[in-house]
């Protein structure tokens, strides 16, 4: 399974292209913007599974770093303030880190 096969590559560009000036990430216009949030629940567990990259079952810190790098391997690493903004939106049970019904939650609604 790969992004790919689930958003569409010209999307996917477009989105990562749009938050390419430092501090420019806002994660609810970049699923929007690469299609993510018009996708059904199952489509989204997928591509959840996939930026978890250790399977921990978790997308820790560390992952969301390299966020946009997951998505086109030229991207730029999200900063610190960045990564720490993306996981407080999404993180409701306050673990430091996104579970998968968090990351449906953030992406859906
Ligand atoms: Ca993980
Ligand atoms: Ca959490």
């Amino acid at each position: 399974m790969s992004l790919t096969s689930i958003l569409s590559a010209e999307a996917i560009e477009k989105a990562v292209k749009d938050c390419e000036a430092p501090d420019s990430f806002c994660h609810k216009k970049f699923f929007q913007m690469c299609g993510l949030s018009s996708k059904t629940p199952q489509e989204v567990k997928d591509v959840f599974q996939i930026l978890d990259e250790d399977n921990s079952g978790y997308i820790e810190e560390s992952e969301l770093k390299f966020f946009l790098q997951r998505f086109v391997p030229g991207a730029r690493t999200l900063s610190d303030a960045e990564t720490k903004k993306f996981i407080s939106s999404a993180d409701d049970n306050s673990d430091g880190r996104i579970g998968v019904d968090e990351f449906q939650t953030m992406v859906l609604s």
